[in-house]
């Protein structure tokens, strides 16, 4: 028998539908989902309307953590759904205040050698405890909670093999920012990376999700760790010793492609705007003036992570012309760092104490100033996430942050490093604020549901047509990421409300792409996106292909698309070309009407298309399984029921 890696070990445990020895697209199992606010709502209306009783996996959880700030009544509506919802169909609730959803599973359910199906792009924090865990559309959560299968492409599994061991004040933020600067934020779709060798048993839990986690900005379907020793202590401090089980790769098992690196040598990286993988090093950039730096965020909101802030800047002040917020990941770990100090002594450095929530990493609150340096430790720095255009962010480490706060300038953390945090024997639990667990799986029947007025109902898409009179509504470069699609910030209290929330779509590229949309749908027109490389970055939103649907959006022709968004598009009807000579790009103008003929057939034939666009021609091609050409064809998943 095949020596199998870690990654393989859980799915083909989990494989339910393809052969990964012929099959491009493999259907897997789910045994847990997660849902966050911004996109649970859309998750939950689908789930109702595909009329099943109640979640059929062994746990589904829904978290209240982005959309926390409660500005008019949109969000507290929301919230009140989620949580009749929960009671009504045995999903467990997690009120707004107990944490961010990818640290609070990770401490709370998260189990080895499960898969775990998340509305969230950072899901993949979950392989820090040795899960298959995967950020989808909330319409595939909905299909996971019914019972169907999940689809992966058949993925390629690179091992990243860790040797050695970190120097002081360097950390998992700066590791992952390493494998960022080696493999960036494209070209990574369909692979998972999984994290192996003897510098592996070195990193703590939190230190392994913050690796996983960041995986998301690679574009990988997932990244995992084995589960081990150190696991083994985590889950049994986390009073879930029953939680745990072994999965290591085999000796000698097999992969497709390997990369080493010695822990010894990671330097303290950043990255620069506005990519994550715009990575240099911190010596780099060491005495830059920072303005604003912000602490928290699913990828390093830790105990682990708060703590050694808390050390870095014991008995001292952070400098007067920087402001400096922190957000923790949970009530844990608000507990233990009231218990040791830490709290006291973050506030008396003159820190402002955040709610345990996304908060400023999704640019809910505290927008830096114009032009401002923002040092930050959570995962993307796009142009404007920060809720500030013209804002610089660097992300960087914990430790990176801390020891610049001290002086207002990027500082390197390796200079006057702390003593490292030990793995905590025991964590403090406290679930009050998960409600619903004993009617998990089960619901509460006849439960009434609560639908305040921002709640729209979901729309479905239709049939595709036969030929497609087109036009290139919009234009766009490379690394379009969902932010630009559909932004966030001060538009994410409508989420719930479709209609409303499309006004915005490319509202950071051009807002009048609303209205174009709109005056092309009446004409009879089909509403088409050009776009380059790597479109669809980041968030896993898949209102950044349900809003362009509404506006009559039927295809996007790019260079290249991201997995999420790809699979959002298909969801929601939107055929997602790609050119088949890239250099074709080039041809098309915005507003180039675009003769589409014949997209029916093609769709289901080969799925390649020639399109005539003024005087020029060129060939688009698709790639879909048969499940996907079917999805496009009825006009998504939804219509497809
Ligand atoms: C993000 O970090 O971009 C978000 C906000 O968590 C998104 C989800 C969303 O848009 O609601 C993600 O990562 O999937
Ligand atoms: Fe929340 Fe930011 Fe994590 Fe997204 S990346 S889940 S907004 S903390």
């Amino acid at each position: 028998m095949k020596k199998m890696n870690v990654a393989r070990k859980i799915i083909s445990a989990h494989l339910v539908e393809g052969d990964p020895a012929k099959d491009p697209e493999l259907g897997i199992r789910i045994d847990q989902t997660l849902t966050q606010d911004a996109t649970g709502t859309m998750a939950y209306l689908q789930f109702e309307s595909m009329g099943v009783p109640r979640v059929k996996t062994e746990i589904s959880v829904s978290y209240v953590d982005h959309n926390t700030v409660q500005i008019g009544f949109e969000n507290a509506d929301d919230h009140d759904f989620l949580q009749s919802i929960a009671k009504k169909y045995g999903v467990v609730y997690s009120k707004c205040g107990n944490g961010i959803c990818h640290q609070l599973h990770l401490e709370r359910f998260g189990k080895p050698g499960t898969t775990l199906l998340g509305s969230d792009s950072h899901t993949p924090t979950g392989g820090g405890v040795g899960q298959i865990a995967i950020g989808a559309g909330g319409i595939d959560i909905a299909v996971a909670m019914a019972g169907g299968a999940f689809h992966i492409p058949t993925p390629k599994v690179r091992a990243i093999v860790l040797k050695g061991k970190l120097r002081k004040g360097v950390s998992a933020k700066d590791v992952i920012l390493t494998v960022l600067k080696k493999f960036g934020t494209k070209g990574n779709v369909g692979w998972i990376f999984e994290y192996t060798g003897p510098g592996v048993a070195t990193l703590d839990v939190p230190s392994r999700a913050t690796i996983a986690n960041m995986g998301a900005e690679l574009g990988v379907t997932t990244s995992v760790f084995p589960s081990d020793s150190v696991t083994r202590q985590f889950l049994a401090a986390q009073g879930r010793a029953k939680d745990f089980v072994k999965i290591v790769a085999d000796k000698g098992a097999e992969y497709d492609d390997v990369f080493e690196i010695d822990l010894a040598k990671v330097e303290p990286m950043m990255a620069a705007p506005h990519s994550p993988g715009n990575v240099v090093t911190v010596k780099s950039k060491k005495g830059l003036r920072v303005n604003q730096i912000m602490i928290g965020s699913c990828t390093n909101s830790s105990y682990r992570d708060i703590r050694t802030v808390a050390l870095y800047l014991k008995g001292k002040h952070v400098a007067d012309d920087v402001e400096v917020g922190i957000a923790c990941g949970s009530r844990q770990v608000v507990n233990m760092l009231a218990k040791d100090g830490s709290l006291a002594i973050l506030h008396a450095a003159g820190c402002r104490m955040l709610e345990n929530a996304c908060g400023f990493c999704i640019g809910a609150h505290m927008s830096p100033r114009t032009g401002a340096v923002s040092l930050r430790t959570n995962n993307r720095n796009f142009e404007g996430r920060s809720g500030t255009k013209s804002a610089q962010v660097y992300l960087v480490s914990p430790e990176t942050a801390a020891a610049s706060a001290l002086t207002g300038r990027v500082e390197l953390p390796t200079d006057k490093p702390v003593k490292a945090v030990p793995s905590p024997k025991k964590f403090p639990i406290d679930d009050a604020m998960f409600l619903y667990r004993k009617t998990a799986g089960k619901g509460v029947k006849g439960a009434a549901i609560t639908r305040g007025p921002n709640i729209a109902p979901v729309p479905k898409g239709e049939p595709l047509a036969k030929d497609i009179k087109g036009v290139a509504t919009i234009k766009v470069g490379d690394k379009i990421t969902t932010d630009h699609i559909m932004p966030a910030g001060a538009r994410l209290k409508f989420r719930s409300n479709i209609p409303q929330y499309a006004k915005f779509v490319f509202e950071p590229c051009d807002p009048d792409f609303h209205d174009k949309c709109m005056a092309n749908k009446e004409a009879g027109l089909a509403n088409v996106i050009i776009a380059g490389e790597s479109y669809g970055q980041g968030s896993s939103r898949e209102h950044a292909a349900l809003c362009p649907m509404y506006l009559g959006v039927k295809a996007v022709i790019a260079k290249s698309i991201e997995r999420i968004h790809r699979a959002n598009l298909i969801n929601f009807g939107i055929v997602p070309f790609v050119f088949e000579n890239p250099a074709d790009y080039d041809k098309v103008r915005a507003g180039a009407s675009l003769d589409m003929r014949g997209i029916r057939a093609a769709i289901e034939g080969d799925g390649r298309l020639p399109v005539k666009c003024g005087k020029e021609s060129f060939v688009i091609r698709t790639s879909l399984s048969g499940r996907e050409k079917h999805l496009v064809l009825c006009g998504g998943l939804l219509a497809s029921l």
